[in-house]
């Protein structure tokens, strides 16, 4: 059985998505089950599992997916309004254990609420 995680073998074009963007340490692809109008993830090449598992080695990729988060969203057309979500562990939602980063935007965000 592969130990690879969903992300990776979307990565690898094993399991098909709609990749929005990609460069030599990320992927975009639109999420399958949107929470927003806009809503992608961003995914290093890298299976890091949870962000509290990057370590200082990782720290240009982490970097990386930042400054990379605003340039999906400015292609996306949302860069004005959107918000960037990682869920840490299952306790907090995360489904899929390999990092990536959620862009949620085209939606009406109210002011209190994370
Ligand atoms: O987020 C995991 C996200 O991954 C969740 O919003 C659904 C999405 N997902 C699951 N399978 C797919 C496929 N095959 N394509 C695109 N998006 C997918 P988490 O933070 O782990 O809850």
């Amino acid at each position: 059985m592969s130990e690879e995680t969903l992300f990776t073998r979307i990565i690898n074009r094993e399991i098909p998505a709609d990749i929005v963007y990609e460069d030599e340490h990320c992927i975009a692809i639109r999420d399958i089950a949107p929470k927003a109008p806009t809503h992608l993830l961003v995914i290093p090449r890298k299976p890091i599992p949870r962000l509290v598992d990057a370590s200082p080695e990782d720290k240009a990729i982490l970097g990386h997916l930042m400054l990379t988060v605003g340039d999906i969203a400015r292609q996306a057309g949302v860069e004005e309004a959107f918000r960037v979500v990682v869920n840490n562990g299952a306790g907090a939602g995360q489904t899929v254990f390999h990092l990536h980063l959620h862009i949620l935007g085209n939606k009406k965000f109210s002011e209190d609420s994370l």
